[in-house]
């Protein structure tokens, strides 16, 4: 066991992690910023949706009023604090080894007038997932504002991580006569700024109607044990300037092209059941 592996599980309990994970498939983490550092990050993200919505396929829509939008990790101040936090840290290991990668980082933006998504995973359970019975990817949340009830939370349908999804559409979107099964356990989400959670993609889970006037970013960061090939989707680049600038440990965790100059992200994570038409 390396040592970071041995200070992360003895400061957090990785039979809790795992049990919150593979039980209800979320949890989270409380004040693990301060207040500034998730300003920044709020800022930051609205530059680059300003510049992306300018970009044609920039921002890919995930509904009405809704976009994700894939970036650099060298876009945002925040990334290696994010991801070298010793909570992230001891999660990524407990759950996905010690080989853990980072593949994906990106934001949500539910606009005001962003409408109840369909109940959806984010990708097909895989075979480890469905004959392995194991997680073997996790994506971290973390909001750049105070979410209030009014502001379309996230909700969530916890333990659904396992349900099979033969009937479901694109093996994603479960039909609509499942819809009781979510609606009955869904649990909505109203973090604080300072907050990070992380889940299994795979919980069924929706973006709901947002009717206040406030738009609520959501930083997102997917990371995959070794063979979950997400990184398929995403496009993840580094300059050599930044990738130098690295602590050593992280260097080797980022599944990403090393870059002179950073490349316009042609946005490969679309979810086609989840555009409704246009954003
Ligand atoms: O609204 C959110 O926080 C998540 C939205 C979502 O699940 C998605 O667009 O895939």
């Amino acid at each position: 066991m390396s040592k970071t592996t041995l200070n992360s599980s003895l400061k957090y309990d990785t039979a809790e992690i795992m049990g919150a994970l593979y039980g209800p498939g979320i949890t989270g983490l409380k004040g693990a910023f301060d207040r500034k550092w998730v300003k920044e990050l709020g800022e930051d993200i609205a530059g680059l949706y300003e510049e992306a919505l300018k970009r044609p396929g920039g921002a890919v829509g995930r509904g009405p009023k809704r976009h994700y939008v894939e970036i650099h990790p060298e876009d945002i101040r925040g990334f290696v604090d994010l991801v070298t936090h010793p909570w992230v840290k001891a999660v990524c290991e407990s759950v996905l080894g010690p080989e853990y990668k980072i593949v994906e980082i990106g934001f949500d933006v539910p606009n005001p007038g962003a409408v109840n998504q369909p109940w959806h995973r984010d990708f097909p359970a895989p075979q480890d997932t469905i004959k392995g019975r194991r997680l073997n990817s996790l994506a971290f949340n973390v909001t750049t504002v105070d979410v209030e009830p009014d502001m379309g939370p996230f909700e969530i349908a916890p333990g659904t991580q396992w349900d099979d999804a033969s009937e479901f559409e694109h093996e994603m979107f479960p039909p609509k006569e499942f819809y009781s099964r979510y609606e009955g356990r869904a649990e909505q989400k109203m973090p604080k700024m300072g907050d990070i959670s992380v889940r299994s993609a795979l919980t069924i889970h929706r973006g709901t109607a947002n009717h206040s006037d406030q738009a609520r970013p959501v930083l997102v960061l997917g990371v995959d044990a070794p063979g979950a090939n997400n990184h398929e989707r995403h496009d993840l680049q580094i300059t050599k300037k930044f990738y130098d600038t690295l602590p050593e440990d992280l260097k080797g965790r980022l599944m990403c092209r090393i870059v002179d100059e950073l490349e316009v992200i042609v946005q490969g994570h679309s979810i086609e059941g989840l555009m409704m038409g246009e954003a």
